[in-house]
């Protein structure tokens, strides 16, 4: 992640109990302006003394060297800060999807997430993503709608798409008064109090909207503050009570109410701000502090032992330690870093700790709290906290833990890798160091996958998309000087024959002195085999047996390319039915020449075809998407076996038999027609007779193989 600056302090942190630290996780749709809110919320609270811009690509988080360049997030990145006596921890996740990886990694180990909605785009697929993995992992969740200082951003059209798509536990905490088209003030709906901000993004008190003013907007104060009111009350029966009988609640009940509601799920409060003006951000500020849980409240853990007992773990900082792996980075400076959530106990530098995963002990390396790229040294991470160890052989998904209390946690899921392009080094007898490079950035990509492919003998990168992979060859290149090119990936076709023939195969040669002689009669036949099948029917010695051997290896040797363009055969038996031999000149060489040549001539009479695989496809489309998905699979020569409604609700199941040389660019199809909410595996399972009018393509393509 060019690191290479990460630069270590000796600033010694307050201690804070799990009482005193947040987990947040940030996430949304790709930029609608995490970076940016994580930036303003650090400078707000005075962790960093300038306020960066990713345009600028000097923010705390997308310090890598690829998020300068492309002005996104790739990654997730952790920072924190100080305010309240409390510490926040930011996980800044990208919202690109073919981050999703990072995305889940940074929700995994949060303890609730700030999802962002831009104000000028409102939701969209990102939003989705982020908030159904939250509901997932049972995250509590926040909604932030950001750019309101952009001409373009109307929050009242975000926030009836919130309530729309997300349902009625949305209820907007902040929202801003608008006069004349501008932002006069934003409301603070908890406290009933307004606020206007100053250039340096400062909040200066001013007086609650006049009903005048309230009834021009296109939603009314007070019926906001009614609806904050109504969702309290439906978190605990006594508010219920009070509720009804018309008794205002106080601000410590709505506060309480609202806390409760995130953590159960019925309440997503809305708050607005501008991180550009840094308007809203001291209220983002107040409500991170009071609304979003601590690990003490929420986090207890359920592991396994190793007997397959389930027990809970409770964020209790006297007992043993264990702590999760949720994220690795294969710093080619620093090295490995390994980024640990601490469950329970301490976590302690230097101490020894069983990693439940693998059964091995080690011992914990140097700790860190990660600012960005800037890391304070640290002898210890409390339960509740996020550290960053060095060093440590640990991988993302492993649990650590005190030998006394042995467990292990469940891990996060990630996207299964659906885009492949095939690999090759750059420069020849760089392999190995283009193979060793790509194994270290597969510790740390969940989503990457290296395979050798055995068929077409090419070794496959896979990834969720181009962009994944294009970064990933990128940073191979910047951070390991592993250069590598990715190309297609080859279809493993293979040939066949579909008639029975009788052929002679005969190499004579006499070139003075000892001459060549084999002869075969070989009968070539369809059968169901991939291996190709020998048999011999000679009667009186026409060929002596000792030559067998060689024709059969002859055979061997031939059946690895195809008369047509080279493919190997499969399906194929060779039966030696005759011959003749030569008492001098006869050796097995020449018998193996023979062979050959009757396989030539055989397989030519024989109807030769190419077989190309078939792969099972299943896939899971938005409801909307399924005529457009089962058009593409029609048009791609697909077959399609069953349509269902999936379990999850508004998305149908498709499952489809599908060439693979028609696949190659699925996911980029799929990502694109359904906005990244589609998503599918695909595995071979058979071959077929390629079609005839498609054959010659195939052929031309692979002339080369074949020669
Ligand atoms: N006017 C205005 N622009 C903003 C604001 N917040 C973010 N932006 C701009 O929106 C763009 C995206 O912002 P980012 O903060 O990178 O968004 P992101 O969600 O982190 O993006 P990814 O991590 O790539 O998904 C940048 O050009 C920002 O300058 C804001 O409050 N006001
Ligand atoms: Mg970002």
């Amino acid at each position: 992640m060019n690191n290479k600056s990460v630069m270590t302090g000796e600033i010694i942190l307050k201690n804070y109990d799990c009482t005193r630290i947040k987990n947040i996780a940030v996430a949304g749709h790709a930029g609608s302006g995490k970076t940016s809110l994580c930036e303003a919320l650090l400078y707000k609270s005075g962790a960093v003394d300038r306020l960066g811009k990713v345009a600028d690509g000097n923010t705390v988080s997308d310090f890598a060297r690829e998020e300068v360049d492309r002005k996104c997030s790739i990654y997730t990145s952790l920072s924190f800060f100080e305010r309240d006596d409390i510490k926040v921890n930011l996980l800044d996740t990208p919202g690109l999807l073919d981050f999703a990886g990072e995305m889940r990694e940074g929700i995994f180990a949060s303890g609730s997430v700030i999802i962002t909605v831009s104000g000028k785009s409102g939701v969209k697929v990102g939003t989705h993503k982020a908030y159904d993995y939250a509901v997932e992992n049972n995250k509590p969740r926040m909604f932030v709608v950001t750019k309101l200082d952009d001409d373009n951003a109307n929050f009242n059209n975000v926030l009836t798409q919130l309530k729309a798509e997300f349902g009625p536990s949305v209820c907007p905490v902040v929202v801003p008064v608008i006069a004349d088209r501008k932002i006069v003030s934003y409301v603070n709906l908890i406290e009933m109090k307004a606020y206007t901000y100053d250039a340096n993004g400062n909040a200066v008190e001013t007086d609650m909207p006049t009903a005048e003013v309230s009834e021009k907007m296109e939603y009314r104060i007070d019926g906001l503050i009614e609806a904050v009111s109504e969702a309290v009350a439906e978190t605990d029966e006594a508010l219920f009570e009070k509720f009804f009988s018309g008794e205002p609640f106080t601000q410590k009940e709505l506060i309480d109410g609202i806390h409760k509601g995130m953590n159960e799920g019925i309440i997503t409060p809305v708050a607005c701000v501008s991180s550009t003006t840094l308007a809203g951000v001291d209220m983002l500020l107040k409500e991170i502090s009071l609304l979003l849980p601590a690990p003490s409240e929420k986090e207890k853990k359920t592991g396994e032992t190793p007997n397959g007992d389930i027990i809970e773990v409770e964020c209790d900082e006297n007992a043993p330690v264990s702590a999760f792996v949720f994220k690795t980075v294969a710093d080619a400076f620093v090295g490995k870093m390994s980024f640990i959530k601490v469950f329970s106990g301490k976590l302690v530098s230097g101490t020894e700790i069983v990693n439940a995963t693998t059964g091995a002990t080690e011992k914990v390396g140097k700790l860190m709290f990660m600012c960005g790229k800037k890391g304070i040294d640290t002898p210890q991470a409390v339960c509740g906290d996020i550290v960053v160890a060095s060093k440590m052989n640990c991988q993302t998904g492993d649990t650590l833990c005190d030998p006394s209390r042995v467990v292990i946690f469940e891990k996060a899921t990630f996207p299964h890798p659906c885009y492949r392009l095939a690999v090759k080094a750059k420069t020849q007898g760089s392999e190995s160091k283009v193979s060793g490079a790509i194994a270290r950035l597969c510790e740390e990509d969940m989503t990457i996958s290296y395979v050798h492919d055995k068929e077409t003998n090419e070794m496959i990168l896979s990834g969720l998309g181009s962009f994944h992979l294009d970064t990933a060859v990128g940073r191979l290149k910047n951070d390991f000087g592993a250069e590598l090119i990715l190309e297609e990936p080859k279809i493993p076709y293979k040939e066949t024959i579909r008639k029975k023939v009788k052929v002679q195969g005969r190499h004579k040669k006499q070139s003075g002195g000892h001459g060549q002689y084999g002869d075969v009669w070989i009968e070539f036949e369809p059968c169901v085999s991939d291996e190709l099948v020998f048999e011999e029917r000679i009667f009186g010695g026409a060929v002596p047996k000792n030559f067998f051997p060689a024709v059969e290896k002859g055979l061997q040797e031939s059946v690895r390319k195809g008369v047509l363009a080279g493919f190997p055969v499969v399906g194929l038996k060779a039966i030696l039915v005759d011959g003749s031999y030569h008492p001098v000149d006869s050796s097995e060489m020449a018998f193996k020449t023979a062979a050959s040549i009757a396989y030539k001539e055989g397989l030519r009479q024989a109807e030769p075809v190419i077989l190309e695989p078939i792969g099972a496809l299943d896939v899971l489309v938005p409801d909307e998407n399924t005529g457009d998905v089962m058009g593409e699979l029609n048009k791609r020569r697909g077959r399609v076996l069953g349509m269902t409604p999936a379990d999850k609700g508004g998305l149908t199941q498709i499952t489809a038999e599908v060439p693979m040389a028609e696949m190659q660019d699925f996911a980029l199809y799929l990502r694109q027609a359904t906005q990244g909410r589609g998503e599918f595996t695909f595995e071979k399972v058979r071959y077929e007779q390629l079609p005839s009018q498609l054959t010659g393509d195939v052929i031309a393509k692979n002339a080369v193989a074949a020669e």
